[in-house]
């Protein structure tokens, strides 16, 4: 018998610790969306995936948190996998080292999965250690000569690396804090291992940009809070930290880096203020703005089905371009399983042979996928659309479409 389901419901808000937790979306009960199953396993865990909105500070975050153990200790997850990333960690390090860490400084990242951003930083001469829960992606990185803790993140690692190692000039966390359930501890953990005057960097995706583009999809166990300045500047500043430094970035849908010193350290750029205020002009605090959100999810769960529907009835061969955690809250929550589209490519080993959690779609090689050459592709790495269509230009040159899913589906 498998051991019951280990989760715990979210009664305070993570953030300002607030107990008026507002409901905004229902997605059902599903799978862990890494959760890739080996054909011939019994039927995988389900858990609900529901939003909420503390009615305190504004924090947007899941109804419950699952056991980072059973999510994240094998994790199908490979950030080199995704050549576009390649580049967007190469322009981290560099401005990292060129405004923050230079050459011989430390610099400990935490989550930093295949070692991604490490290389770059220790290309460029830095002493860079990553921290990373993922057994597989830790080993991966450790082979490469790129040096990773194989543990979670917490206070007490943040001590035991100070005293091996000393402070660091600079922490990164990047797409780790939305993940993380404690974040108090990981502000204490901060306050340990940074230098007095050193910098932490996060990236997180941006809650604005979520809403704008109906980005549901986005919405999965392993994303605990999804934030805006606003929560994220009151988090920092509880723990003697100041936000000083935000931009918004294009990646994974639209993320914000923020840049974080001890309280007075660095000058405030303006723009910190500017989007806090932006965010409330924009109603993020009313309830109507998530009413239309929730409303928005629904009729693009209605075209996607609609289209896919209309393409199947008239013969078209459908697949799916990128087995992506997003992916797997999508193909769940509007019931597409193979009977719809085939299989889905994807140039990450660790997931290729295994089937979509819930949905028990093939994912195959991108080898398979031009062979058989679909009519239409379901690209459920919408981030990366530029990227793909150019790096597929092949199966376009043949007559091959690539759609869109959100916020309505369309063919591209
Ligand atoms: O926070 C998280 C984000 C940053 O990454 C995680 N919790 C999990 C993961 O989410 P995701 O799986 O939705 O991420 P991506 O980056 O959209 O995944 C892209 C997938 O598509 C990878 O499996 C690699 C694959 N891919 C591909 O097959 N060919 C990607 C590109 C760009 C390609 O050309
Ligand atoms: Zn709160």
């Amino acid at each position: 018998m498998s051991a019951p389901p280990a989760f715990r419901v979210v009664e305070r808000c993570r953030v300002c610790a607030g107990g008026s937790l507002e409901p905004i979306l229902d997605l059902g009960a599903t799978p862990l969306a890494n959760a890739f199953v080996r054909p011939g396993t019994a039927t995988e865990d389900r858990y609900a995936l529901e939003l909420i909105r503390c009615a305190t500070c504004g924090l947007v975050q899941l109804s419950i948190v699952v056991d980072p153990e059973v999510m994240f200790r094998s994790y199908a997850y490979s950030s080199s996998a995704s050549p576009p990333l390649l580049e967007h960690f190469d322009a981290l390090a560099e401005d990292l080292v060129g405004r923050f860490a230079p050459a011989g400084s430390f610099v400990a990242e935490i989550g930093s999965n295949d070692g991604v951003l490490l290389r770059p930083l220790v290309a460029r001469g830095v002493r860079a250690l990553g921290v990373e829960p993922a057994g597989e992606q830790a080993a991966i990185a450790n082979a490469a000569g790129l040096e990773t803790v194989n543990t979670f993140f917490s206070s007490g690692v943040a001590g035991e690396l100070e005293s091996a190692r000393g402070r660091a000039r600079a922490v990164v966390a990047t797409n780790v804090l939305a993940h993380v359930d404690d974040l108090r501890d990981v502000m204490i953990g901060l306050d340990r291992l940074l230098d007095r005057d050193g910098v932490f960097v996060a990236e997180v995706p941006y809650l604005v940009d979520l809403l704008d583009h109906v980005e549901y999809d986005t919405v999965y166990h392993e994303h605990l809070s999804y934030f805006a300045v606003g929560p994220l500047r009151r988090l920092f500043a509880d723990a003697g930290f100041e936000l000083f430094e935000v931009r918004r970035l294009p990646i994974h849908g639209g993320s914000i880096r923020v840049h974080a010193g001890r309280k007075g350290a660095r000058p405030v750029g303006a723009e910190v203020e500017a989007m806090v205020e932006a965010e409330e002009r924009a109603g993020l605090h009313d309830a109507s703005a998530y009413r239309r959100f929730a409303e928005r999810v629904f009729r693009s769960r209605e075209a996607l089905r609609e289209l896919l529907d209309r393409l199947k009835a008239k013969g078209h061969g459908l697949a799916g371009y990128g087995a992506t955690a997003k992916g797997n809250t999508l193909l769940n929550y509007c019931r597409i399983g193979p009977e719809l589209i085939e299989f889905i490519a994807d140039t990450t080993p660790q997931k290729q042979g295994l089937l979509t959690p819930g949905t028990r779609i093939p994912v195959v090689a991108e080898a398979r996928f031009l062979e058989q050459q679909p009519d239409y592709t379901l690209l459920l790495a919408w981030n990366y659309a530029d990227a793909i269509v150019r790096r597929r230009a092949d199966y376009v040159a043949r007559g091959g479409r690539f759609i869109h899913p959100i916020p309505l589906a369309k063919v591209i």
